[in-house]
């Protein structure tokens, strides 16, 4: 079972997914939110890193679908999402065949210089990409650069990205993963 904790982180990545806002996670919000990362991180729609994106947001979005689309609408509402995470964050094993594919192909979309880092301007875009503020983006960085070395190691963001998905206790930096928790 979810937490009411860990409902509301999920919530509010539900409300990120659901780009256009009308309550339901669907194939256009997937569109939308590909066509927004585009034109952050200055892709052509199109070119490989799009497409890369773009299938990689579908693939999980499909693979939602597949735990929760309850009444096969295409359509992923709200308790829907709710109800695919309770059964994809059943444990470490589950994370890992469900959820942590999704981080292993966006993460080299987003390292741009390909040093298996974010740096700065990295993270950057991608808070951006999750429609949070850019302002916040630095005061978030800092967070979660756990060992203050100035950039987020591959082990750092897999270490918050899972800490987003399981951990209790709200004070934990990764709750600011994709922006403040409302
Ligand atoms: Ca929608
Ligand atoms: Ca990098
Ligand atoms: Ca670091």
């Amino acid at each position: 079972m979810l937490t009411e904790f860990q409902k509301k982180k999920i919530s509010q990545l539900f409300h990120f997914f659901d780009a256009d806002g009308n309550n339901t996670v669907e194939a256009e919000d997937m569109d939308i939110i590909v066509e927004n990362f585009a034109k952050i991180f200055n892709w052509e729609m199109g070119d490989e890193n799009s497409k890369n994106f773009g299938s990689a947001f579908k693939k999980y979005w499909r693979k939602l679908m597949m735990v929760s689309d309850i009444n096969n609408d295409d359509k992923i509402s709200l308790a829907e999402f709710l109800q695919a995470y309770e059964r994809t964050l059943v444990n470490d094993s589950t994370y890992e065949q469900f959820v942590k594919p999704f981080l292993d192909n966006i993460f080299p979309l987003i390292d741009i210089n390909k040093d298996d880092k974010l740096q700065l301007n990295e993270f950057t875009k991608l808070y951006q990409g999750f429609r949070n503020p850019v302002e916040n983006a630095q005061m978030v960085f800092n967070l979660l650069d756990n060992n203050g070395d100035g950039v987020l190691s591959r082990e750092e963001v897999y270490q918050h990205f899972y800490d987003f998905h399981f951990s209790q206790d709200a004070a934990k930096p990764a709750n600011a993963f994709f922006g403040a928790i409302k």
